[in-house]
């Protein structure tokens, strides 16, 4: 029997989110507290925060790295490259604790029984409070999804969900690839995960109301996701074990 303790790393890009990353962190570390066989190292990456951010991460227990290069995508991408090459499991989620880290296992589940390699947390099979999306997101979210579900055949309910998590070796596969600088990260992510023909799950997950101010904007981060989701269409990689033609192209 293998006891080896596994070791997950939860990345956490934060602008400004003072208010509402230490129960972010905080509910990490409980968790892992009460499963065996797990350590923890939670990575927060201040992003040009203003506001209390980094000591109020590093106060919960968190290692604080900055990227100075404005945008969610610059800021994930900078954790990816600082994971360390123990991990085994690696977590990404946003800052402003609209995603429970507590729910944090039912996205390690399937990685640690090897079901897949990656597993997305989705809200839209999962619970939305009410208040914390708005019916333009979700209908761009329900949208984008179903795009990606058609166009690259890839097994995902919600693709900008901000709770995602990988076995260390996948997130290696795909990191590499990544040149997204802002909210296009996600679907930058999916898309070339499913071209890559990457294992993934989705769970469902809950969504509450957000603390501190929001830095999406709908519409011009919609035109940019929209822009990823095509520009990917054609996307191909060496390291590409599926042989990959949008289904739109297929005779
Ligand atoms: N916009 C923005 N967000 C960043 C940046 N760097 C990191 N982030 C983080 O990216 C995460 C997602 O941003 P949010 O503003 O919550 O966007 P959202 O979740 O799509 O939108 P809301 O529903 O309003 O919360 C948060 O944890 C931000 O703090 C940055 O430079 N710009
Ligand atoms: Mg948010």
């Amino acid at each position: 029997m293998n006891t080896k303790t596994k070791k997950i790393v939860a990345l956490v890009p934060c602008h400004n989110e003072a208010e509402g990353v230490e129960k972010v962190v905080q509910g990490f570390f409980d968790e892992v507290k009460k499963n065996t066989g797990y350590s923890l190292e939670v990575i927060v990456i201040d992003n040009n925060s203003n506001d209390a951010t980094a000591q109020v991460a590093r106060d919960a227990g968190a290692i604080v790295i900055h990227e100075a290069k404005v945008g969610k995508g610059n800021a994930i991408r900078k954790g990816f490259e600082s994971v360390p090459h123990d991990a085994d499991y690696v977590v990404m989620i946003d800052g402003d604790n609209t995603y429970q880290s507590h729910e944090l296992f039912r996205l390690i589940e399937p990685l640690s029984s090897r079901f897949c390699n990656v597993v997305i947390g989705s809200r839209l099979t999962g619970k939305i409070s009410e208040g914390a999306m708005s019916s333009f997101n979700r209908f761009g979210n329900w949208m984008f999804s179903f795009l990606v579900r058609f166009f690259y055949n890839a097994n995902v309910t919600d693709v900008l969900t901000g709770y995602f998590a990988w076995n260390y070796q996948a997130l290696m596969r795909l990191h590499p690839h990544l040149v997204a600088r802002d909210f296009g990260i996600e679907m930058d992510m999916v898309t070339k995960m499913a071209v890559l023909g990457e294992s993934i799950s989705c769970v469902p997950i809950t969504y509450t109301y957000r603390s501190g101010v929001s830095n999406l904007h709908p519409v011009r981060d919609g035109i940019r996701i929209l822009m990823v989701f095509v520009r990917n269409l054609f996307w191909k990689s060496d390291m590409s074990y599926v042989v990959f033609t949008p289904k739109l192209f297929k005779s």
